[in-house]
């Protein structure tokens, strides 16, 4: 750094410490590859620690992504089908009830559910998946759909957010994943997802939510054709809505994964961007309160590394992820509890076992409960 980026910087410093927010100008400044990734990841790791002092969480999960047909062709996504061809699946109810007794049989305390927008399918098949998954397994927490499914819904019902929400409430959905929210700024965004659900869809949505007392999650997907000032106008974005609302529970950078994709001319982002964009997402979100470092897109050591870079939380132990792996992910598939918690300790991080909700789970034996919030500092 030169003398005035020293000076820059010190004066971040400052705020950080002192409990102060940081501006656009701040965050594109965090950015710039002269500012030593160090530097910045201490900081971050400042605010991590007066939020969640040494703990880093993991909760028991699975996946269910019931269909793959999307009427949407997102650039950067290889996961998703035409109608038509070959690799194109729809799970019938069997099969999804097959997946919530599989969850259960394993300890699992969530169940993480989104999907294409199929060509076909009304808002009741969606709708009818979280009903029976509920009723079979009603200690099973549905984290189901994002924003983007949110929107489908209401343009195939005609129904506002908040008339859907509260249906899938009713059903039984518990809270809502933060996918879909990419990057906002048009610029880029127009780019890569042009047609499905815009920022102010995608904000408005999770508004709905947070009113009716939904709590959900938020993402940013970074490493392809955006800058630094469209990834720190998006965590801004993602900052005004918390301010007004408070229910975002926490944020999940996503490493953009090139193989099989529209994008795949580009590279992936380095271990360098990964951790930088941890670091500075846990600096410019101060209001959020745990950042995850989703070990499946960053592979294992990079999110060992994260929780020293802004991150407490590595996710769950996962099982039948397809949207990274159909990408290129080479991390496992799944990672038992032992394994998940070995790789924690192994950073010098205490393990915690946590639900959705962010409650600390009791487990004897077979059985589970949720307890007591996890603490949260300022
Ligand atoms: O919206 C799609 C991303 C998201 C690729 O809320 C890709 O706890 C990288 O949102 N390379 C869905 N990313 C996944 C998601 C998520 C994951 C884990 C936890 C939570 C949570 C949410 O995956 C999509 C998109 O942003 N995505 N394709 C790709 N090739
Ligand atoms: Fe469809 Fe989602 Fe893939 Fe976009 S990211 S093409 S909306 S499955």
């Amino acid at each position: 750094m030169n003398t005035e980026q020293q000076a820059r910087f010190r004066t971040i410093r400052v705020k950080v410490e002192a409990g102060e927010r940081l501006s656009l100008d701040d965050g594109i400044f965090l950015y710039e590859p002269t500012v030593p990734l160090n530097e910045v990841g201490t900081l971050a790791n400042l605010v991590r620690e007066r939020k969640n002092g040494n703990v880093a969480y993991y909760n028991i999960n699975t996946h269910l992504n019931p269909t793959n047909v999307c009427v949407y062709r997102c650039t950067f996504c290889a996961f998703r089908s035409d109608l038509r061809q070959p690799k194109g699946y729809v799970m019938s109810d069997e099969q999804i009830l097959a997946r919530g007794r599989e969850a259960i049989e394993n300890g699992c305390t969530e169940m993480h559910i989104v999907g294409g927008l199929h060509h076909q399918k009304k808002f009741d098949w969606y709708l009818n998946m979280v009903r029976i998954l509920h009723e079979a397994y009603p200690q099973l927490h549905l984290k189901a759909w994002t924003a983007v499914e949110i929107d489908w819904f209401a343009r195939l019902t005609g129904m506002s957010y908040k008339e859907v929400l509260k249906e899938l409430v009713a059903a039984g959905l518990g809270s809502m994943p933060g996918g879909g929210a990419e990057i906002f700024h048009p610029e880029v965004r127009d780019q890569i997802c042009e047609h499905k659900a815009d920022a102010r869809n995608w904000i408005e949505i999770h508004r709905a939510a947070h009113e009716l007392g939904i709590r959900t999650n938020c993402t940013m997907l970074y490493g392809h054709v955006e800058n630094a000032y469209h990834r720190v106008d998006h965590l801004l974005r993602l900052r005004d809505l918390q301010d007004q609302t408070g229910g975002f529970q926490v944020f999940i950078p996503l490493a953009f994964h090139p193989d099989n994709t529209g994008l795949s001319h580009l590279k992936k982002p380095s271990v360098l961007q990964d951790l930088r964009t941890m670091a500075v997402a846990r600096l410019m979100l101060d209001n959020v309160a745990h950042m995850k470092a989703y070990w499946i897109m960053l592979g294992i050591q990079t999110a060992q590394t994260a929780l020293w870079y802004g991150a407490d939380d590595l996710d769950g132990t996962v099982r039948h992820e397809l949207i990274y792996h159909d990408a290129g992910a080479e991390t496992p598939e799944i990672l038992s509890v032992d394994e998940i918690c070995r790789l924690i300790r192994e950073t010098g991080r205490e393990p915690v076992e946590r639900d959705t909700l962010y409650h600390k789970v009791h487990r004897d034996g077979s059985r589970w409960e949720s307890g007591e919030p996890v603490a949260v500092g300022v």
